[in-house]
């Protein structure tokens, strides 16, 4: 039997936990899986993707993006294994996608349980929802201090390395310049001040690393406008192109670091008491080699930033 890992979502309703997920699955092949490294869905999890990734590219049906996902209504796990190709995997990878609604104190034994087996946290964030208005709209939709909480009531006494990987969505508008990318960074260092704070202390500080990796899921469809309606923002979003096809960007980033932060956790000795995580990786060299070789491909500029624990991402060439 392959050995397990769990990966878990977390963000508000509707920020697109779901989405990236899709993202991720879908562009695998063309990105790491260039390493010859084959991601394999069990045959539930590739249905449910399929179907989501249709919804995905509908939103390019028509020049102003509206339709889209439905929201998730009760938690699912997507299975991967991931491993050499046309080979048994060796590594099992769970991701557990929840819905946003989870966060408003509904299940806090269901979460509780999922940020205690989960090695890393993806914290999907609504990149317009931080960036325009002056981030009027932050706090309604992304629901900073809830995650925060959540971290807080989980993380306290935490006893082995996690990652935190912060994932803007629908942020094809801030990355097109350096200063655009720069404000990203910053909103999200503002924003999340109180979390970063608590990943700093004592404490967590030797064991939790932190990056930010923008992912744009469809590529193409930018942001427009932001309408106030009853209260309430509706944001807008068009093709930047009436011909635009789908071109998802970077959504192999956050595993491409997953994978860093495991295979350094293996090599690294001194967290030998972890060996739930550590052993994993050892008994297969082309696994650990290719996710090596997958690991210089880390970006980390242009909006994509290492916050915190750098050195658990170093891998010596
Ligand atoms: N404009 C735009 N919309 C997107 C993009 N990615 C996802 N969406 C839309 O955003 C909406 C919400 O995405 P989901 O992935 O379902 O969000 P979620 O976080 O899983 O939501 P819950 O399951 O309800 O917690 C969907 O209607 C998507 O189609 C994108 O890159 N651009
Ligand atoms: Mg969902």
């Amino acid at each position: 039997m392959p050995q397990e890992l769990k990966i878990t979502m977390l963000g508000h309703r509707g920020v697109g936990k779901t989405s990236l997920l899709t993202a991720m699955y879908e562009q695998f092949d063309n990105t790491i899986g260039e390493a010859d490294l084959q991601l394999t869905p069990d045959p539930e999890s590739s249905a449910l993707l399929q179907e989501r990734l249709g919804e995905l590219k509908a939103l390019l049906n028509d020049f102003e993006a509206t339709g889209g996902l439905e929201g998730t209504e009760n938690p699912q796990s997507f299975k991967f294994g991931l491993g050499k190709f046309g080979t048994q995997s060796s590594l099992q990878l769970i991701f557990q996608d929840f819905p946003g609604g989870y966060l408003d104190g509904k299940d806090e034994e269901f979460v509780k349980k999922v940020m205690h087996e989960c090695v890393a946290v993806l914290v999907a964030i609504d990149a317009p929802a931080l960036m325009e208005a002056n981030g009027k709209w932050n706090d309604l939709m992304n629901r900073p201090k809830q995650i925060c909480d959540v971290f807080k009531r989980n993380y306290g006494d935490l006893k082995e390395p996690r990652l935190v990987i912060f994932v803007p969505m629908r942020c094809e508008k801030y990355l097109q310049n350096e200063e655009d990318t720069k404000k990203l960074l910053h909103n999200i260092k503002d924003k999340y001040a109180d979390l970063l704070k608590f990943f700093s202390s004592e404490n967590l500080l030797t064991k939790v690393a932190c990056v930010v990796t923008p992912v744009q899921t469809v590529g193409t469809v930018v942001f427009s406008r932001v309408q106030e309606i009853d209260g309430r923002p509706h944001f807008h979003f068009r093709k930047n192109s009436h011909d635009a096809g789908y071109s998802p960007k970077d959504s192999d980033q956050p595993l491409r670091y997953l994978l860093s932060f495991l295979l350094k956790l293996h090599l690294d000795t001194k967290w030998g008491v972890f060996n739930r995580i550590r052993r994993w990786l050892g008994w297969d060299d082309y696994l650990k080699e290719a996710v090596r070789k997958s690991a210089f491909q880390c970006k980390s500029s242009g909006g994509f930033s290492i916050l915190q624990g750098k050195d658990r991402f170093e891998i010596k060439k």
